[in-house]
């Protein structure tokens, strides 16, 4: 089987439409900085995995933070409310995510 050089110039429309989607919903990044919350950088223990989220209905993004992992077998989720804007967040300390009255626990071991 052969391809002509021609043909395969010559992107399909839907292609076209995925690659002018793709580029419009790149985020655009800024310079790697450290997050901090109550003037100090966060330092989670074990593995985290960040997420921005509007967790407590003031419609300003907070930040959500798991830990655990490696020498730190159960994981629990942080929970840094945005006490700033929505353009400059800023950060206070955390709380762990609770339920029935206690920090939620996530066994490890995935
Ligand atoms: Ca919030």
């Amino acid at each position: 089987m052969t391809f002509s050089n021609r043909r395969a110039a010559r992107p399909l429309p839907a292609a076209i439409a995925l690659l002018a989607l793709a580029a419009a919903a790149a985020p655009a990044l800024g310079p790697e900085e450290r997050v901090q919350a109550g003037g100090a950088d966060i330092v989670v223990p074990g593995y985290s995995v960040p997420s921005f989220v509007l967790w407590d209905g003031d419609s300003l993004r907070d930040l959500v933070v798991g830990e655990g992992g490696g020498t730190t077998p159960d994981g629990k989720i942080r929970v840094y409310l945005n006490v700033g804007t929505e353009g400059e967040p800023e950060f206070s300390d955390h709380a762990y995510v609770q339920s029935e009255g206690s920090d939620l626990i996530l066994p490890g071991g995935g």
